[in-house]
């Protein structure tokens, strides 16, 4: 046993989003968004759930911020939604809405936790979708709006503002894959909505400065996954590297180095092009802060029968797993590394733009990690749930390494703090280090919580 300390001043903390905990879905003059929409439409969610009441945060904000207080945690990442703000995604300002962010803010900063505000976890105003929705250029325009109303209300409570978390599945997973709102099966769209995501990054990076009355970092959380070929044939490589264009590069390139691989790919650009206009890359690549969301791997095969992109995803035999995905936690730390040599070390291609405090590369944290358990309570009312110290333990463990490579990472926030609704899979999929019973409303500290609580305590742990 050997134990591992963290850099002084090390970020610990949880994260986790609007739609998945507030519940409240319609009250006090919240609009409808359109996960609302897509949750209240049959067999789009598993067993139907919705996150109409979810886990009633909405109402329980000061109990879980005190909860939180208890374990120690400091930091806390959350999202607002977008319709409690503005209902109708853009117009009236909902004063009811700005008093939930409000009573939020005070009470964590009254327990001395810092608040990351991130202005959108994928919960778009449904009126913006009717107007056609991110594969709308139109829609970054009111995204920095809505950033612009949010810094004005909020701004004096917050160091950072998170503009986006995970671009790539809002863009993605909800117009090529179906699977989450708005559920449609475009690919057009899906690309259309990708550099629209990243454009209003940039457009509300600029209001957001502009409408701060002190200097406030701008960071955006990306879901990346390091991809790896299946076999060490030529095919598979270059299918393990289109991949990674498409997950990755698509995300990073345009924000760390304004460029954009989309244009590496014929079809891409038959489908959408004249989509990034001169400019559109300048402004996108302004960053404070990156956010490393980081589940799993990919492990890529060259397929013919799949068409587009030709890749078929494997998933290696004898492996762990968890419900949703390959446990891989060295993934983490080629991650890291990749990240510093690909984006962090080269000296930039072209002049770099400001960013608020005029670095050269942004800050790194891990803003996402975590696991799926299907937890329980034991007859005693306790939940051990040491698989996920385990995971944790292991993935931790390849931030340390990263760090020990010379990899700048700042911090590490655990997805979630409480159990909530998990998307498409409804609330089977239990990732929190306090358990909530979802009939009941109680919140339970897991043996994960407690442990999670002593790392923040000791800035590290036993390996
Ligand atoms: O629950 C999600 C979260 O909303 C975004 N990142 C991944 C988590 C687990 O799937």
């Amino acid at each position: 046993m050997a134990q591992i300390t963290f850099p002084k001043g090390f970020v610990w903390g949880t994260a986790s989003s609007a739609y998945q905990i507030e519940g409240a879905w319609n009250e006090d003059g919240k609009g409808v968004s359109i996960w609302d929409t897509f949750a209240h439409t049959p067999g789009k969610i598993v067993n139907d759930e919705t996150g109409d009441g979810s886990i009633d945060h909405y109402h329980r904000c000061k109990e879980d911020a005190a909860l939180m207080a208890e374990l120690g945690l400091k930091h806390y990442r959350f999202s607002t939604a977008w319709t409690r703000i503005l209902p109708a995604g853009a117009g009236p300002v909902n004063p009811k809405g700005i008093a939930f962010y409000d009573r939020l803010l005070d009470t964590l900063l009254k327990h001395k936790i810092e608040p990351y505000l991130c202005l959108f976890h994928w919960d778009l105003p449904q009126a913006l979708q009717d107007k056609g929705g991110w594969p709308k250029r139109e829609t970054a325009y009111a995204f920095a709006d809505y950033a612009r109303v949010v810094t004005k209300h909020f701004g004096d409570r917050l160091n950072v503002i998170f503009t986006h978390n995970e671009p790539w599945v809002a863009a993605f997973v909800g117009h090529f894959l179906a699977m989450h709102a708005p559920g449609t099966r475009d690919l057009g769209a899906a690309l259309r909505a990708a550099h629209h995501i990243l454009l209003s990054h940039g457009l509300a990076a600029e209001a957001i400065r502009a409408e701060a009355k002190k200097p406030l970092k701008i960071g955006i959380t990306l879901n990346l996954n390091p991809v790896y070929p299946a076999t060490e044939s030529k095919k598979d490589a270059e299918a393990a590297d289109r991949v990674d264009a498409i997950m990755n590069r698509i995300q990073l390139d345009p924000l760390l180095k304004g460029t954009t691989p989309i244009e590496e790919f014929k079809i891409i650009k038959a489908l959408v092009g004249g989509l990034v206009q001169p400019g559109d890359l300048e402004k996108i690549r302004t960053l404070d802060l990156l956010g490393v969301n980081y589940y799993s791997r990919a492990v890529m095969k060259h397929s013919a029968k799949v068409p587009v992109v030709n890749v078929e995803q494997v998933h290696p035999e004898g492996n762990e797993y968890s419900g949703m995905w390959e446990i891989f936690p060295e993934g983490l730390h080629a991650l890291l590394t990749r990240i510093q040599k690909d984006y962090f070390l080269p000296s930039p291609p072209a002049p770099l733009p400001k960013t608020g405090e005029g670095r050269q590369a942004p800050e790194l944290m891990i803003t996402e990690n975590g696991i799926p358990v299907p937890d329980g309570l034991d007859a005693d009312g306790r939940v051990r749930d040491e698989r996920r110290i385990r995971y944790l333990k292991n993935h931790i463990y390849q931030v340390y390494r990263a760090i020990q490579d010379g990899v700048p990472v700042k911090g590490y926030f655990h997805w979630s703090f409480m159990d909530n609704f998990e998307w498409a899979l409804g609330y089977g999929q239990r990732f929190g280090l306090v358990y909530v019973d979802f009939q009941t409303q109680k919140r339970t500290v897991k043996d994960s919580g407690r442990w999670f609580a002593e790392v923040i305590r000791a800035n590290g742990f036993e390996i």
